[in-house]
């Protein structure tokens, strides 16, 4: 392997170049071979300023996430940038494509920074839970102002060079190659007989308001606290002088490392990426897409056909009469409207997208050259099987057909054609063209490279692409079922819907679970009662109330009226006070006596139900490894991302006690609550969910 940093002098000038691909994250190597550089600038004869530069796609990445939570090694990367800084030669950085995080934070300890005109900067330490803990707190509001450095610790944003330089953080924007520019800049400081210019020495930023700012922070982080952390950093490098500030933010950062919240997003991080990448998938070449054909343009494939022509595709869109397809072409286009108002897009891009790049039929004929095919029609097998036939009869040889469909069976579906090899199950989440996750369900008889092209179909739509078994409901529908029915048993024994809402969000979640099946639509729930009522075992326990109010056609956010009451084009939902009625008159039948329930014991018997069923999912193989069931719930479910996701969240309080739980709520509903198998093994055996992954 190569020096994770290079030494070479051009004349009066040291250029140390980081070399740790694939983004140079400062792992232990990379700061011993930029301390041995600087050590060795200072000692050479005639070298008057060093620049620090990066090889490959990035200045520097960041910290090596990898290495926290190990043993600290030496320096430690405030040391590091200490030292930089303290140096007696002027110190130049160089920047190109990111600087992020620990990369900016050296950065800021050289004595002037350039950067080309199409390089980032940001401190996303806030994503992993964390803060700035090399200086970034303190030395950016040097630099740019409290506000601004809050701004930047707290959102992680990325920021382009033209602000950066606006900000203060870049001296100069140069285009060319980073060291050439890097060493010309330093040849002119040299010149210029320009001073060292350490960061540290800058007055401290004036006060601002760090209360009602450490407030804002926190709501907006919906129980994240590491954004709190950081601007209480940031005030330390106001009030105190900037080495006891910088021992504050150390203290502050240490905290957070210690969190769980930073083990869950960190669990995150390295997982968002892990979920992808299947060993059977290794070498196997995905088909070649180009045209996508979408059958059904009501919510799902509207969004299904926005997403591929946002990511380049041909869209071939089919619904069943004119009518229904202009109704389906009005919604991509006001889905691409959204794209354009928001500058996804500009108006050429928009009027390419709406004209040439897609085309909406009535005539299966139309999809003879789509490469892959995603039905959306109504969710029943009758329809999607006619539909099936007729795929089947029109598609070129070699075209994957895949089913949007959200409970049922693919295995069936495939056998519907003459060619089960090339069926699959592509299970998008609701708006598809702005939800994250994508279920890549592979049916028994799906051929490998079959899998590999939805994962690639994944890739190229930007989404999060999960493995999953078939089964009622996959990984993610499968175990909402379940939560939610434990949600529902909480209100039939006397919690109420907003009660049970309000708990869950304040644990983190993005919506409670009443509040979802009202944007849902809660006819889906009632048709799904109604055709399972037939096979229910006697011992379940399924509330009707909430049937009433659909028998009235009321079904949520659509109809106006749900859990919660609607007014025209407001989001901000009001108590429904038909519901309590209702409830009452459930409880009355079935001779419950209500009780009371502490927000505690809410989330305890949510969360519990939710790691039981996951647990199961896992045990059977329909999710492969716990964190694919982590990912699902994160990026398609709106699961706080700083616990890491349900199994992660289990782990971190502990499996005995999640099973313990379950045990004690099985003594009043033994049906409900039977404890997974797996769950109970990882229990005896004193291992993880983690240790599994
Ligand atoms: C930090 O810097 C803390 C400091 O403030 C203070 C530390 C002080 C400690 C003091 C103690 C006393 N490390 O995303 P990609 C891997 S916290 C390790 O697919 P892209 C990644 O896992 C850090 N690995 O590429 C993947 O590996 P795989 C703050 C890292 O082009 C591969 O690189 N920085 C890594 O789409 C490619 O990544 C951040 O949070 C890292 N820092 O995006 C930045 N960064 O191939 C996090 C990446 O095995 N990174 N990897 O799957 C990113 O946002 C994106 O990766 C980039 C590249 C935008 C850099
Ligand atoms: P929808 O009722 O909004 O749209 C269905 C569309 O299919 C209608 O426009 C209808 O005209 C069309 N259609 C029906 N039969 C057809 C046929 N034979 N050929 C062509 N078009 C036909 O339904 P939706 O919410 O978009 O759901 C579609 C599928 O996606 C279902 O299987 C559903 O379970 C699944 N799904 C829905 C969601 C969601 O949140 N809505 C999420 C994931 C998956």
């Amino acid at each position: 392997m190569s020096d994770p940093v290079v030494y070479s002098s051009h004349g009066p000038v040291a250029v140390l170049r980081i070399n740790n691909p694939p983004v140079n994250a400062l792992s232990v190597a990379v700061r011993q071979g930029l301390e041995e550089g600087m050590t060795r600038a200072e000692t050479e004869a005639g070298i008057k300023a060093v620049v620090i530069v990066g090889e490959g796609r990035a200045f520097i990445a960041g910290a090596d996430i990898t290495e926290f939570g190990k043993p600290p090694m030496s320096p430690a990367l405030p040391d590091l940038c200490t030292r930089i800084e303290a140096s007696p030669l002027v110190v130049i950085a160089s920047m190109h494509g990111v600087s992020l995080g620990g990369g900016l934070e050296v950065a800021l300890s050289a004595h002037y920074r350039i950067a080309q005109p199409d390089a980032r900067v940001g401190l996303p330490e806030v994503h992993l839970g964390l803060l700035p803990g090399a200086g970034g707190t303190q030395r950016l509001p040097r630099l740019a102002g409290a506000e601004k450095a809050i701004d930047l610790c707290t959102t992680g944003r990325q920021v382009g060079a033209e602000e950066a330089q606006a900000l203060g953080i870049l001296d100069k924007v140069t285009s060319g190659d980073p060291q050439e520019v890097g060493i010309a800049y330093a040849l002119d400081l040299i010149a210029a007989n320009a001073p060292r210019r350490p960061v540290s020495e800058l007055p401290a930023a004036a006060p601002i308001d760090w209360d009602a700012t450490y407030d804002g922070v926190m709501k907006k982080g919906r129980g994240q606290i590491s954004g709190g952390a950081a601007v209480r950093a940031v005030q330390a490098a106001s009030e105190l002088d900037f080495t006891a500030g910088m021992a504050r933010e150390r203290e502050l950062f240490m905290d957070m490392l210690a969190s769980d919240q930073s083990k869950g997003m960190i669990h995150a991080f390295f997982n968002e990426r892990a979920v992808s990448s299947l060993p059977e998938l290794k070498g196997i070449a995905p088909r070649p897409l180009q045209t996508i054909g979408v059958i059904g343009g009501g919510t799902m494939g509207a969004g299904i056909a926005t997403a591929a022509l946002l990511a380049q595709m041909q869209v071939v869109l089919i619904e069943t009469g004119e009518a229904q397809a202009s109704a389906a072409r009005e919604r991509i286009e006001g889905n691409l409207a959204g794209a354009l108002k928001r500058g996804k897009i500009n108006q050429a891009q928009y009027d390419a997208l709406t004209t040439t790049a897609l085309t909406v039929a009535i005539n299966y004929d139309s999809l003879a050259d789509a490469d892959l095919v995603i039905e959306a029609v109504f969710e029943d097998m009758a329809v999607k099987k006619e539909v099936f036939g007729k795929l089947d009869a029109v598609c070129k040889p070699g075209a994957i057909l895949a089913s949007n469909t959200s409970y049922l069976d693919v295995d069936e579906i495939a056998a519907a054609t003459s060619r089960p090899a090339d069926v699959i199950g592509l299970h998008f989440f609701s708006p598809a063209h702005v939800m994250k996750l994508l279920e890549v369900v592979v049916a028994d008889k799906a051929a490998v490279d079959v899998v590999a092209t939805g994962f690639a179909l994944g890739k190229r739509l930007g989404k999060i692409s999960v493995r999953a078994g078939v089964c009622d409901g996959f990984i993610g529908n499968r175990i909402l079922a379940v939560y939610r029915t434990a949600a529902d048993h909480m209100v039939l024994d006397g919690a109420t819907p907003y009660q049970i809402d309000r708990a869950l969000t304040d644990f983190g979640f993005a919506m409670g679970p009443f509040a979802v099946a009202d944007l849902a639509g809660l006819d889906i729930g009632w048709m799904t009662r109604k055709r399972k009522a037939p096979h229910r075992h006697p011992a379940e326990r399924v509330p009707t109330y909430i049937d009433r109010l659909c028998e009235q056609g009321h079904f949520g956010r659509k109809t106006g009226e749900g859990y919660y009451l609607y007014e025209k084009g407001r989001r901000a939902s009001v108590p429904n006070p038909k519901i309590p009625e209702l409830i009452a008159a459930e409880q009355a039948d079935l001779k419950i006596t209500p009780r009371d329930f502490t927000d505690q014991e809410i989330v305890t018997r949510y969360m519990c139900a939710m790691v039981n069923e996951a647990a199961k999912v896992v045990e059977e193989g329909i999710a492969r490894r716990p964190a694919d069931v982590d990912m699902v719930l994160l990026f398609g479910y709106g699961f706080p991302r700083f616990r890491g996701g349900p199994l992660k969240w289990a782990d971190l309080q502990g499996l005995d006690t999640v099973l313990e739980n379950i045990e004690r709520f099985a003594k009043d509903d033994a049906w409900f609550w039977q404890p997974s198998t797996l769950l109970k093994t990882l229990v005896a055996e004193g291992r993880s969910f983690d240790d599994l992954n």
